[in-house]
C-alpha cells in the first residue's frame, strides 16, 4: 500500500537514547544480557520505574510481576489501551528484542503528554516479566500470569539453585497467590512493537510491518539414560552411550522439520538449542543426555504430526543403542494467536497516513502478545533489524524505523480512542 505523508509527534532521538541507556545495564562479562530474576534485571527495572515516573506515569507491579506505567484517560470507566513487550534478554542477546516495544510505549505516552493530549482511554505501558525462556524452563511468565495461564505446577517449578517460581515472582513484587485466573477484564486493546527477527522488511526496504498472527510455540525435552563407563576400557559392543541416540535425534529433528516444511503451507521450524551431556568428560562414555526441542508452527496440526514422528524415531534410536529413553516431556505449549483484523486495519491506515508503506507478515517468534490475546484484541507491528539477526550481540535496528513504528502505533491508538 502506498499513500501521502503526514506530520509525526514521536521523538525518535529520545526513543533511541532510552534504548541505548537500558542496553548499558548488562552483565559486565556478557553483552546485552539482563536475564530475568537476576540483580541485573532488577537494575533495569529500577531504571524503567524512574523513567516511567519521570514521564508522569503511575507505576505498579501486578500480581504476575509485570511492571505497568499508567496514564489516566478522560472517560471514567473506559477500558485501558495497553502497549507492551519485555526488557529481559536471552544470554548474550541484543539491545532491541523486547526493549524497543516497551520504550515505544513510553515514547507514545510522552508524545501525548507533551502535546497536552489526553486520550479517552487510560494508556498503560507494560514490561512483561520473563518473556524469554528462563531458568525455570518457561517463557512469557508475566503475560501467562496476566492471562491466568500460570498454574500451580508451573508456579512450583524450581531453577537449578532451588528457587521456586512463585517465590521468584514474589521477589520482584508480584503476588503469586492471586494467580490462576485471568488478572483483568479491563483491556480495550493491546499493541506490541517488536523487531522482526527475520529479513522480510529489510528485503522489502520497509520500516513497518503489520503482523497477521503468531505461530504456536511448543517445547519438548527428551531425556536419555545410558551407563557411564571408562572411555578407554569399555568395548564398543558393551556400551550404553546416552549421547549416541541423542546425537542422532538432532539429525532427526532437522530431517522431520524439512519434511514438514515440504508438506505444509504454514510456517514451521524446529530447533535443538540445548544438548546437555553428563558427566561431559572426554574420557567417560556419557551416562545421560537431555535435549530440548523448540518448535514453531503456524498450523498446530503440523506440530502434532512432527512430535508424533519424533516420539517414534527417538524411541527407536534408544532401542538401537541399548539406552533407556527416560523422558519425552512436553515443557510448554502456546496456541497460534491471530492479530485482530480491526486493529490491523487501524495500523495500516495510520502507517499510510504517516507516509509509510507496509507489509503484512506472520511471526515465527513468540511474543507476550500471544497470551494477552486471550484477554483482549491484540495487534503487533514489526520494524526491520539488520540481516534479520536477533538473540545475538550483532542485533541492530535503526532509530528511523523504530520511530516510524512508534508514529504508526500512535496514529492507530488515537484513531481507536476517537472511536
Ligand atoms: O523465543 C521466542 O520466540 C521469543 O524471542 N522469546
Ligand atoms: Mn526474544
Ligand atoms: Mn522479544
Ligand atoms: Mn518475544
Amino acid at each position: 500500500m502506498s499513500c501521502a505523508a503526514s506530520e509525526p509527534a514521536i521523538d525518535a532521538g529520545r526513543l533511541w537514547s532510552d534504548i541505548m541507556a537500558l542496553a548499558e545495564i548488562t552483565e559486565p562479562d556478557r553483552p546485552w544480557t539482563r536475564r530475568s530474576f537476576t540483580p541485573r534485571f532488577d537494575e533495569g527495572r529500577e531504571w524503567l520505574r524512574r523513567r516511567m515516573e519521570a514521564d508522569g506515569l503511575s507505576v505498579r507491579i501486578d500480581a504476575a510481576g509485570n511492571m505497568i506505567g499508567r496514564r489516566e484517560g478522560s472517560e471514567p470507566g473506559a477500558k485501558a489501551i495497553l502497549i507492551g513487550s519485555h526488557t529481559d534478554t536471552v544470554p548474550s542477546g541484543g539491545r532491541f528484542d523486547g526493549v524497543a516495544g516497551v520504550v515505544v510505549g513510553m515514547e507514545i505516552a510522552r508524545a501525548l503528554d507533551s502535546a497536552g493530549h489526553v486520550l479517552r482511554h487510560p494508556l498503560e505501558v507494560v514490561d512483561f516479566l520473563a518473556e524469554e525462556p528462563s531458568e525455570f524452563g518457561l517463557s512469557c511468565i508475566g503475560s501467562r500470569g496476566m492471562a491466568g495461564a500460570l498454574d500451580a505446577h508451573m508456579l512450583a517449578a524450581t531453577r537449578p539453585d532451588g528457587l521456586r517460581l512463585d517465590d521468584a515472582i514474589r521477589a520482584v513484587g508480584g503476588a503469586p497467590e492471586q494467580l490462576g485466573a485471568p488478572l483483568r477484564d479491563d483491556i480495550a486493546a493491546y499493541f506490541e512493537l517488536h523487531i522482526e527477527q527475520a529479513t522480510q522488511l529489510e528485503r522489502a526496504a520497509l520500516s513497518v510491518g503489520v503482523v497477521t498472527g503468531i505461530a504456536a510455540v511448543v517445547r519438548i525435552a527428551i531425556r536419555f539414560e545410558g551407563v557411564a563407563a571408562h572411555a578407554g576400557a569399555t568395548p564398543m559392543n558393551q556400551r550404553a552411550d546416552a549421547l549416541a541416540p541423542a546425537a542422532e535425534c538432532v539429525g532427526v529433528v532437522r530431517r522431520l522439520a524439512e519434511e514438514t516444511v515440504q508438506g505444509s503451507n504454514a510456517h514451521f521450524v524446529a530447533t535443538v538449542g540445548i544438548l546437555d551431556v553428563h558427566p561431559n568428560a572426554a574420557n567417560i562414555v556419557p551416562g545421560s543426555a537431555r535435549l530440548a526441542v523448540d518448535i514453531r508452527a503456524g498450523e498446530p496440526g503440523d506440530a502434532d504430526r512432527f512430535i508424533a514422528r519424533l516420539d517414534e524415531e527417538s524411541a527407536k534410536a534408544c532401542a538401537a543403542h541399548g539406552v533407556t529413553r527416560a523422558g519425552f516431556d512436553l515443557i510448554s505449549r502456546s496456541d497460534p494467536a491471530l492479530c485482530d483484523e480491526g486493529l490491523r486495519g487501524r495500523l495500516e491506515d495510520a502507517a499510510c497516513a504517516a507516509g509509510y508503506d507496509t507489509l503484512s507478515l506472520g511471526s515465527g517468534a513468540g511474543h507476550d502478545a500471544m497470551f494477552v490475546a486471550r484477554l483482549a484484541p491484540m495487534a503487533m507491528l514489526f520494524t526491520p533489524c539488520l540481516g534479520g539477526r536477533s538473540h545475538c550481540p550483532e542485533e541492530w535496528a535503526e532509530a528511523r524505523d523504530i520511530g516510524a513504528g512508534a508514529t504508526t502505533m500512535l496514529g492507530a491508538i488515537r484513531a481507536l480512542d476517537a472511536g
